[in-house]
């Protein structure tokens, strides 16, 4: 697909990944894939759909690229979608309608002006949502104070599938290979369903990601009913929560121990003291504090 947008100043556009989940979507498809800018890849992937999500989606977007998910849930269709990006940056855009294409620009720019993730957020100024109920707000409200508290965050939409991030941090956040057996008991893994939101959202906190948050309106599904259900998926981000907030410390022990493996490296090939600073992947890493902060 040729990309024709956006053309950032310095004249070398990022090459864009939309990652689409579906199940079940053969009719919001159809209104939803012709309206996408052209980028460089749009990946469908697929959730074992039994309507024609895939033929309907090869029919109106013939060059798309369709990936199956290995096992259940929408975080494994994800984390499906984001190992088989080839772009720069990785748009999560669902596949019902409730996305608005309109918005990717924004969300691709403040990637291109410094960040490292585009958080969409429904709850900040010049955002909304015509398809959340009261009860699932309250929830989310509920799990995203609570998120701020323990883990010291400034959300103000934790369960939010509409953000954009750039792929070189896909590593860092270790989600569930695609590859891992389904469980033998038929329950999905931990990580594989509406709880990815939520991992996404601790991990790249915990790794000291420059996050910034879009307004963004989220609008009502054109067809069919969500696959979310608020109250068993709703103890499944507070599990979450509980366990990220646990795996917090090891998880920026991680990174430090990284970028000082790095900053020792650097040395090493300069025969210059170990330097404090290590720039990886156009990052600017500090060794102490495993801070980072990208340079040109
Ligand atoms: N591939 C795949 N997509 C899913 C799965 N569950 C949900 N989705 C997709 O994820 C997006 C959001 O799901 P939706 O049911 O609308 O949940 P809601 O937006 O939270 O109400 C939609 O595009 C769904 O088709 C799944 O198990 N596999
Ligand atoms: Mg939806």
């Amino acid at each position: 697909m040729n990309q024709v947008f956006p053309t950032p100043e310095n004249g070398v556009a990022p090459r864009i990944s939309i990652v689409v989940p579906a199940r079940n979507e053969a009719r919001n498809l159809e209104i939803v894939l012709p309206m996408l800018p052209a980028v460089h890849e749009v990946i469908l992937v697929d959730g074992n759909s039994v309507d024609d999500t895939v033929a309907t989606a090869q029919r109106v977007m013939p060059d798309i690229r369709v990936v199956h998910q290995t096992r259940k849930g929408k975080g494994n269709a994800l984390a499906c979608g984001f190992e088989a990006a080839t772009g720069d940056i990785i748009v999560m855009f669902d596949a019902d309608g409730s996305a608005d294409p309109a918005e990717i620009p924004r969300f691709v720019e403040a990637l291109t002006s410094g960040a490292d993730v585009a958080k969409g957020s429904r709850f900040v100024h010049g955002g909304g949502s015509e398809d959340i109920t009261h009860f699932r707000a309250l929830g989310n409200w509920g799990l995203n104070a609570l998120t701020n508290v323990l883990l010291g965050t400034k959300y103000t939409d934790l369960c939010y599938g509409y953000n954009a991030f750039w792929k070189r941090i896909v590593p860092s956040l270790e989600l569930l290979p695609s590859d891992l057996a389904p469980r033998a008991d038929g329950q999905m893994h931990n990580g594989d369903g509406f709880e990815i939101e939520t991992i996404l959202n601790c991990r790249i906190a915990a790794l000291g990601y420059d996050i910034v948050e879009v307004p963004s309106v989220e609008k009502l599904r054109i067809h069919g009913v969500s696959n979310l259900n608020a109250i068993s998926d709703g103890f499944r981000v507070l599990r979450v929560i509980l366990e990220e907030r646990r795996r917090r410390p090891s998880a920026a022990a991680r990174l430090r121990r990284s970028i000082r493996e790095a900053a020792v490296t650097a040395a090493e090939a300069t025969n210059e003291p170990a330097p404090v600073f290590a720039v990886v992947d156009g990052a600017r890493l500090d060794a102490r504090l495993g801070a980072r902060q990208d340079v040109a």
